[in-house]
């Protein structure tokens, strides 16, 4: 497609999908047109690909998901089908600029973090290998919320992606399926007949998620919740206008906020129907699919792969379970035997307040049939494995995770030391019994979104040295390694790092009013607020390195910029302490003109997808600073890695995979093991003993107490401080003497430029094996047991 011909086609959905005149077209009317013109090239090999997986009766994956954190849509689709050039050119025709047209775009925020981004990664990588499939979740109105700061404090407000029309979605008003909550179970010639209390209608909306240079294309499906009858006219014609609303706003109720759930658990009933309300609805469409080109239900997992993306669409081994049985008659092990070989389950977490629980009488009170199921998918388990302690229902609940693990037949962690915990931990006695149902997958992030799109000044130096082919096969990264050698390529490597720099520069003053230094280190801990992920650690650094730099303004200290970003749930009291911390921290620094340029903190608000695209590329400090142990992989690692960022870092997650990859020498290491965090919680004096140990760490947690950041209030943080220095569950005073020694490694390398940018550039050749296309073949050969189409 050539400019003219892309420009004509913004112009004519313009003037015929938006009814506009050029001479009074807004950002906005632009860029719906462009993405209606996009969209309309994706259309071909959309249906082509469906045409293709038909013809071929290939196996299809299913990806279940809560969320989808698709970020905006449009730069992917204009960069996987090779129009970015002529889309810039196309609108500087028409006066209008693609960089701004693309940032009007609202960010989908339909997930809390890493767990929803994977899924968007997935999608993306699916549609480039050319793995037949779909996604499936569900079509909030309302994403992760929006982020304010007021005195330093997270407001939230609700997010309105949808408040514009989403311009990449087709609704499909023929595809909906009746959704049942409540009601009674009875036997009927031998079966039982769930008569559900209430229902709602899911609709199906779908997003074509065109892959690299559009050579197939996958759907993702979102389910949108509507009464099965808009409104009750009895009622209203009675005068009762809030009566006849009410069916209307039960059903709008299920698919209208995200739960702002990442770690944390949410035993809402809300949520336990939204889960049931997707699950089941992708699961009729999935048969139905199924059973258009098939008859015969024994072939259902040689063409069907559900993936289960975490416990939260568990319901699916139940709910498949009763359609089998109760709906197609099958005997109750044969379909538990085809239900299994047909889903395999992601876990994501070893958190136990994140490991899903339901008390029994609110899913008896849900979902009757489905509790009955249970208690028989249990009893089936236990005729198998007499001596098994393993129990899906116990303490009144249902538990979720077990349940998972026995209705998969594949399980899997999400790197290697968390699969290894996973088989060593929360699942042990799982494992004895079925040592083969756990395998690892880690990890991976799309490098089209994340390299190519966010970054494209070093993308444009990648492929002027190596040529374009790392873009659907990163590992080609590898052949930069010899160019680290070459001055001219590493005074490029360093130019493009300086140009992103100076553009976040402008971008925080602007954003922030925070003039920061382009020169200085730019170290930054971006992800959601929680207490294992320690942005109290680092700002716990950052005061004592603001103590420090103010007792010796001329010691030759290395400027620094603190970036942070994330949300905290909002119920979640000491995330959100930990976040106006950090605002009160910024605050005094950076008015300090002792310390002046030395050290800035900046923490802009509303984090999501759009603003890590902006920060990733800039940073050269990543922190990935968790309590050993506890975060499963992280894909903002990997992110950073990629785009030249070194990592200060714990042996956690992927981060272990990340060392061996770019090699020790490139990455900073320092703090406790996942076994030495254990251990060192034994002694319930550690945090003391660490405090007592380290002046440092004392100074910082006095400068807090005595209300230097505070106002002279004490009292804001006493809870905080209780807990570090009574508790200290996530061994931040353990590990600050090892954090502050390992940054004051990270100044001395960035006090050596070139040392520095070495470092960088082999993290970049070095991190090609991190990208989702490696993960999803991964999938593929072990999980799915499908090959490609393309
Ligand atoms: O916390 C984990 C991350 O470590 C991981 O990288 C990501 C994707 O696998 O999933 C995150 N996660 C876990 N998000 N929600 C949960 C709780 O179930």
């Amino acid at each position: 497609m050539t400019a003219q011909e892309l420009q004509k086609a913004v112009l004519r959905h313009l003037e015929l999908s938006l009814g506009k005149d050029l001479a009074h077209a807004t950002v906005y009317d632009i860029r719906m047109s462009l993405t209606l013109a996009v969209r309309d090239q994706v259309i071909a090999p959309w249906f082509e690909s469906t045409r293709k997986t038909y013809a071929a009766q290939s196996k299809r994956v299913y990806y279940l998901s809560m969320e989808f954190l698709i970020g905006r849509l449009l730069e992917d689709a204009v960069n996987n089908l090779g129009l970015k050039q002529t889309a810039q050119e196309a609108l500087d025709a028409l006066g209008f600029d693609l960089t701004q047209v693309i940032a009007d775009e609202p960010d989908a925020a339909l997930g809390n973090g890493g767990l929803g981004r994977l899924a968007a990664c997935f999608l993306d990588s699916m549609s480039t290998i050319g793995c037949p499939g779909m996604g499936y979740g569900i079509r909030y109105e309302h994403g992760l919320f929006r982020q304010s700061f007021h005195d330093g404090v997270q407001i939230e407000e609700p997010e309105d992606w949808l408040r514009q029309p989403h311009g990449w979605e087709f609704a499909r008003p023929e595809a909906v399926e009746r959704i049942g909550f409540g009601g009674t179970v009875e036997a009927h010639d031998g079966r039982m007949r769930w008569s559900p209390a209430d229902a709602v209608l899911a609709k199906a909306h779908d997003t074509p998620i065109i892959g690299w240079q559009g050579q197939w294309a996958n759907t993702l499906r979102l389910w949108g919740a509507e009464p099965i009858q808009a409104f009750d006219l009895e009622a209203f014609n009675r005068g009762d206008f809030v009566g006849a609303a009410e069916q209307e706003a039960f059903a709008r109720t299920i698919s209208r906020v995200l739960y702002p759930d990442d770690t944390n658990g949410e035993g809402k009933e809300l949520r336990l129907k939204q889960e049931y309300f997707f699950t089941a609805a992708s699961l009729r469409d999935i048969l139905r699919r199924f059973l258009s080109e098939h008859d015969d239900l024994e072939l259902l997992p040689q063409k069907v792969a559900i993936q289960l993306n975490d416990t939260h669409p568990a319901i699916a081994g139940p709910e498949l379970i009763r359609i089998l049985h109760d709906e197609h008659g099958l005997e109750f092990d044969h379909a538990m035997a085809l239900a299994r070989n047909t889903l395999s389950f992601t876990n994501h977490t070893l958190l136990p307040e994140a490991l899903e629980r339901w008390p029994q009488a609110l899913m008896a009170r849900v979902l009757p049939r489905h509790l009955q199921i249970i208690a028989r998918i249990e009893e089936a388990f236990l005729a198998a494995q007499p001596e098994s302690p393993v129990r899906i229902l116990e303490d009144g609940d249902v538990r979720m995770g077990e349940l998972s693990f026995i209705m998969a037949h594949r399980v899997n962690g999400v790197s290697a030391l968390h699969t290894g915990l996973v088989k060593s931990t929360v699942f042990a006695q799982l494992h004895r019994t079925f040592p083969d149902r756990i395998v690892n997958q880690t990890n991976g992030v799309t490098p089209r979104r994340w390299v190519l799109g966010a970054n494209p000044r070093l993308s444009a130096l990648i492929t002027d040295r190596i040529g374009p082919g790392w873009v659907d096969d990163l590992e080609q990264l590898g052949a930069l390694e010899p160019h680290v050698e070459d001055a001219g390529f590493m005074a490029d490597y360093a130019a493009s790092k300086a140009g992103n720099k100076a553009d976040l520069a402008a971008w925080i003053a602007d954003t922030t009013g925070i003039a920061v230094d382009p020169a200085a280190m730019f170290d930054v801990q971006i992800k959601r607020i929680h207490e294992y992920k320690r942005q109290h650690l680092n700002i716990l650094e950052t005061i004592a390195l603001w103590q420090d730099m103010r007792a010796n303004p001329r010691a030759g200290w290395v400027p620094r910029v603190k970036i942070f970003g994330g949300k905290a749930a909002p119920g979640y009291v000491r995330a959100k302490e930990i976040i106006r911390l950090i605002n009160d921290v910024a605050r005094v620094i950076n008015a300090d003109p002792v310390t002046g340029d030395l050290l800035k903190v900046v923490y802009p608000a509303n984090y999501n997808v759009s603003m890590a695209e902006k920060l990733i590329p800039a940073s050269d400090l990543s922190e990935q600073i968790s309590t050993a142990g506890k975060e499963a992989s992280g894909t903002g690692n990997m992110k950073f890695a990629l785009n030249g960022a070194l990592t200060i870092g714990t042996l956690d997650g992927a981060n272990v995979e990340i060392r061996e990859h770019v090699g020790a020498e490139n990455f900073f290491l320092f703090g406790m093991t996942a076994e030495e965090v254990v251990a060192r919680r034994e002694d319930p004096q550690h945090q003391a003993k660490a405090i007592a140990a380290s002046p440092r760490l004392a100074g910082a947690l006095k400068g807090i107490a005595d209300g230097t950041f505070s106002d002279g209030d004490g009292a804001r943080y006493a809870a905080l401080l209780a807990d570090l220095r009574g508790h200290d569950y996530f061994t931040i005073c353990a590990d600050f003497d090892s954090y502050w020694n390992c940054q004051r490694q990270v100044d001395a390398a960035f006090a050596d430029p070139a040392r520095w940018m070495r470092m960088a550039a082999l993290n970049t050749a070095r991190s090609g094996w991190f990208s989702s296309d490696r993960t999803i073949r991964g999938y593929m050969a072990d999980v799915w047991d499908i090959t490609p189409l393309i």
